[in-house]
Parts: C-alpha cells; structure tokens; sequence
C-alpha cells in the first residue's frame, strides 16, 4: 500500500515549500519511501471526506494503509520510528532526538508562526506597529538561545536527525521574514540540510506542484 500525504493544491508560499507538507515529504525522501500526494483546495480541506482524516480540516495528514495520522510532527515522528535514518538507535541519543523535535515545534516554531502571521492578519490593524518590535523580539530571543546551543556543529546533537528535521523547517519560516540574517551559524545548518539530496527531492516535488512541471527524475 503507497503512503499518501496531502498538501495544498494552490499554496500561498507559492513553491517556496513553508507549508507543512514539505516537512512530511523530506522524512519520506530521508527513509527512502515513496509516497503520492492528493492535493487539496481551501474549500475541500473544511469538508466531511478530508474532515474524516484531519479533524481541524488542515494539510498535512498521512494515510498508510489502516493507518490515518495528521499533525506533521506526530507524522515525521511516526516515519522516523518505523524506518531507519532519522532517530539513532542508542536510546539516550533517541530520547534527545526526540527532545529537538518537541523544541523545534513548541518552542521555536510557536513565535516564529505568530511573527509571521501578524504580517499576514494584522497588518492594516492600529496595534500592528505597535506590536511588531515585541513579536521581533521574541523571536529574536529564541534565535539567539538557538545560535548559542548550535555553536559551530553541523547539527543539534551528532548526526542528522528529525529533530533537525523539523528544526530546519521552522527556521525556513523565519528565514522567508529575513530574521536569520543576524545568525549566520542557523543560516549555514539550514542550507547545509537544504543541500542535502532528500530535501532537494521533496523541495522539488512541492514546487512542481506549484509551476506544474514534473520534478527531475
Ligand atoms: N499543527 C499542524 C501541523 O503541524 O500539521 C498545523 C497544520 C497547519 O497549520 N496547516 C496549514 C493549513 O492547512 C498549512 S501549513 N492551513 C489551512 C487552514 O488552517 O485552513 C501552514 C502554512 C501555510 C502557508 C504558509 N505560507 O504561505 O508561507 C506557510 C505555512
């Protein structure tokens, strides 16, 4: 049975894979398993037969035979334990994997997404101005704390990880807001996980979905 994943049929990063699917598809492409992509509208994702498979009527989800899943990080986590490649089998070095995934997306994602929102929802609003420094700040904040732990390795704890993973993904975002600028060691490790093959296949996969072009190969 061929893993099927969902995604935007019309994404509004415009290929630039910021939307959730490119984390799931890089796990895919990292483990070596193939996988189709339904793509979905706006519209569709609010109704009952997407409904079924993700109850706040968002993409990513994940269908594998019986199997139906949706949060992209339960995903990754669930691809990275039934495959090898992205969680070490020494268990304290999984339990710190682990501990970067759960950083990535509750610690570090969470005032990226709020930044980066705010351009989008609150720009004509009297408080936007206002409340931008304090949302730069923040994020600031954990970009520095980051930066420090990050030091000059190539990854958070060893070897390339789903804790890099994910970790790669939500520094992407803030990457698209400009914020990586003042940390040039988070802007090395994204592009030396953006160099790596499995990423390129799924960046390239979502973009086509964008240009309609096949991807290479
Ligand atoms: N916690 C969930 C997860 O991790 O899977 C969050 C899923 C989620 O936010 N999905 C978004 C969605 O379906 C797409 S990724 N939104 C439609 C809706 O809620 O109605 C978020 C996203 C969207 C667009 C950009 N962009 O244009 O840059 C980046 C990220």
């Amino acid at each position: 049975m061929t893993i099927t994943i969902t995604a935007f049929e019309r994404s509004p990063d415009r290929g630039r894979g910021l939307a959730r699917d490119m984390r799931v598809r890089w796990a895919l492409e990292e483990v070596g398993q193939p996988y189709e992509v339904r793509l979905v509208s706006f519209g569709a994702m609010k109704q009952t037969p997407h409904l079924a498979l993700h109850p706040f009527g968002q993409i990513p989800t994940y269908e594998d035979g019986d199997l139906v899943l949706f949060e992209s990080g339960a995903i990754v986590f669930d691809i990275a334990e039934r495959h090898a490649g992205l969680l070490p089998d020494d268990a304290n070095a999984r339990a710190r994997a682990t501990t970067w995934m759960f950083a990535a997306l509750g610690t570090v994602e969470p005032p990226i997404v709020e930044r980066s929102l705010a351009t989008i929802i609150e720009r004509d609003k009297p408080w936007y101005a206002q409340r931008l420094p304090m949302l730069d700040e923040r994020v600031r904040a954990r970009l520095d704390e980051l930066s420090r732990r990050l030091g000059d390795a190539d990854w958070l704890d060893g070897r390339f990880s789903a804790g890099d993973l994910l970790m790669v993904t939500v520094l992407r975002r803030a990457d698209a807001l400009g914020m990586l600028a003042d940390h040039p060691n988070l802007a090395a490790y994204v592009a030396r996980a953006e160099a790596r093959p499995a990423y390129q296949r799924a960046f390239e996969a979502q973009l086509a979905v964008f240009t309609g072009h096949s991807p290479p190969g």
